[in-house]
Parts: structure tokens; sequence; C-alpha cells
């Protein structure tokens, strides 16, 4: 295994209910460092083409106003195999599915409303990581 890093975000139903603090601390339990981080907010622009891969979805135009809706805390974490550790901990993407312990699980409010975002692969994590921070932004 690998230390990698991956792109997370703490979406706005997360931020709306304060949970920043408690969501990262769950990374931090499972050896998950966060290397940068910044509260921003999102434009149609930035997240329509954040999630430009879902264009064609039905669910595409919903997702992009619920992550306008409020701030979010883009991040990037970490650590070993870091890319598959998140994506374990985040749990899936339906909380109704997703195991007791993941952040989904414990704080996620539906499909949509669901805490957060974490690239699915390496290659997505390096572009994604690209999207939201300069190379001086991460402090390891
Ligand atoms: O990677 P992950 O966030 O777990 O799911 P994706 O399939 O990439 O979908 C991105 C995002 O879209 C998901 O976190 C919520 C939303 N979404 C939705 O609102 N309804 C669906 N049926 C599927 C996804
Ligand atoms: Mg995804």
């Amino acid at each position: 295994m690998a230390v990698e890093r991956t792109l997370s975000i703490l979406k706005p139903d997360a931020t709306r209910r304060n949970l920043t603090g408690k969501i990262n601390a769950v990374f931090e339990e499972h050896g998950l460092r966060i290397v940068a981080q910044k509260r921003i907010q999102l434009t149609p622009a930035t997240a329509g083409a954040f999630y430009a891969v879902h264009k064609e979805r039905p669910f595409y135009n919903d997702l992009v106003s619920f992550m306008i809706s409020g701030p979010v805390v883009v991040q990037v974490l970490e650590g070993e195999n870091a890319v598959a550790k998140n994506r374990d901990v985040m749990g899936a993407t339906d909380p109704k599915k997703a195991e007791a312990h993941t952040i989904r699980a414990k704080f996620a409010e539906s499909i949509e409303a669901n805490s957060v975002h974490g690239s699915d692969s390496l290659e997505n994590a390096k572009n994604e990581i690209a999207f939201f921070f300069a190379g001086t932004e991460i402090l390891p």
C-alpha cells in the first residue's frame, strides 16, 4: 500500500448542521490526515463542472442545486490507501444502505444530502484535488 491523497467535500447539509468537526474526527480516527482544507461557496458553474461526469443523469440538476445551497468544506485527505479508505469510511451513497460505522450512516439525511463526497479512484483524486487546490495549499 502507498500513501495517497484524495479529495473530500463536506456537503451543505453537513455545514448547515455544524457537523464539520464531528466528521473530521472520523477521518482522523481512521488515520486520514487533513492536509488541506477550505470553506467555500460553490457556484452553479463550479458545482456543475465538478459533477460534469453526471451531466446526463436524472439527478444532476438537483445535485448541483443542493451543492450550491450553502457552504462546503473542500479538503485533501492523506494516508495509506487514502482513496479506498475514505470510500469505506464514507459508506454507501444511499445512507439507508451504508454500514452502521460509516459517516453516511451516522450523519447523512438522504441519498442527495449525504454529507460527504470522496474521490472514487486515484486518477480522479488527482484531478479533483487540482480542481480546488494549488500545490502550495497542501501542507502534509
Ligand atoms: O460517489 P458517490 O457520492 O457515493 O455517488 P455518485 O454515484 O458518484 O453520485 C454523486 C452524488 O449524486 C451522490 O453523492 C448523491 C447524488 N445522487 C443522487 O442524488 N441520487 C442518485 N440516485 C445518485 C446520486
Ligand atoms: Mg462519485
